[in-house]
């Protein structure tokens, strides 16, 4: 089993109504200004499919002037119109058999990527997707266990199927064959957990890799033992947090917490999903250029060598 790939489809996400920092908007068009898409396009003699537009989103916050809290979340009508215009974008990627690329932006749009492959792969191979989710944090409050409100803090919840919601507009169009099974979610690199998180992750019995654990076991175990719990013959959708990077090599971003990883072992955690061939898409996200200005070149350089490893590119 090898999922083929024709090719790679970028999708370009200026989005940061998922948390409250501006900055985070200008990722993609700082990862692709420093050459992100010439170096897979040369390198890697990958054939490009962008449309050449970053969103910006304007007419859909022009749609929701003012968007009040539901259930606490904040700008709840946004972001879900935003994910669902990105879930149909990675889908027809996925669906067409291409890897899909998308570069954040806040993490709130892995509703959009995730759900988008899910059901893509569903139909194309017949199969459920795994999910490796590199992050410091992870990701899955409820609305009601969220302590900001902030939707980034959210998305493993909506796409477990743990938080739910029936207005369409708020997230109601996640569909059954958008959702992914939590047992086929691992986390690398969590350091900060809320206390309703831990509780999520335990009592789902979620697979979870700490800083603890890397400490103790080292990364190449680690990815085994990531690998292992996935299976073969599964495709991989890896969303990629660059705070999972310690701040040291990747400050520019909207919640850092040092203790973080080296800039190695993320290349690595890449270079090993790309190794089993079953990569089938990936996410880089809350890259925020204008947090930590003298740090930000480091930020994008790291963002870069990300993606490059996810897709081969220091594999013999
Ligand atoms: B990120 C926090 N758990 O829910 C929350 O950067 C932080 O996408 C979320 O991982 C961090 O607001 C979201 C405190
Ligand atoms: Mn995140
Ligand atoms: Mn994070
Ligand atoms: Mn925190």
């Amino acid at each position: 089993f090898l999922p083929s790939r024709d090719g790679l489809g970028v999708v370009a996400v200026g989005f940061s109504g998922g948390q409250p920092k501006p900055g985070v908007e200008a990722g993609p068009t700082a990862l692709i200004d420093a050459g992100l898409l010439t170096q897979l396009e040369n390198d890697l003699a990958l054939n490009v499919t962008f449309d050449g537009t970053v969103a910006s989103y304007a007419d859909v916050y022009a749609a929701h002037p003012d968007d009040p809290d539901v259930r606490g979340m904040k700008r709840p009508k946004t972001v879900s119109a935003v994910t669902r215009q990105i879930s149909e974008q990675v889908y027809a990627h996925a669906r067409a058999g291409r890897f899909a690329l998308t570069l954040g932006g806040d993490h709130s749009i892995a509703i959009g990527t995730i759900s988008g492959s899910a059901k893509a792969v569903r139909e194309r191979l017949g199969k459920e997707i795994a999910v490796v989710w590199v992050d410091a944090h992870a990701d899955i409050n409820t609305p009601e266990t969220s302590g900001s409100g902030n939707i980034h803090g959210m998305p493993v919840a909506f796409l477990t199927g743990l938080a739910r919601e029936t207005r369409e507009d708020v997230f109601g169009w996640i569909e059954d064959s958008h959702r992914i099974g939590v047992s086929k979610i691992v986390y690398i690199g969590l350091r900060d957990l809320d206390v309703g998180e831990k509780r999520i992750l335990r009592e789902n019995k979620v697979k979870c890799f700490t800083m603890h654990d890397i400490d103790r076991h080292g990364i190449g175990a680690i990815m085994d033992m990531t690998l292992e719990h996935i299976g073969p013959d599964t495709p991989i959708h890896l969303s990629f947090d660059v705070d999972a990077l310690d701040p040291m090599w990747a400050p520019s971003t909207g919640t850092p917490v040092r203790g973080g990883l080296t800039l190695r072992e993320g290349d690595f955690i890449a270079e090993c999903v790309a190794e089993t061939g079953a990569l089938v898409a990936m996410d880089l996200v809350e890259v925020n250029p204008s947090l930590d200005e003298v740090g930000a070149g480091d930020t994008i350089r790291a963002g870069c060598s990300l993606v490059r490893c996810a897709l081969g590119d220091t594999l013999l």
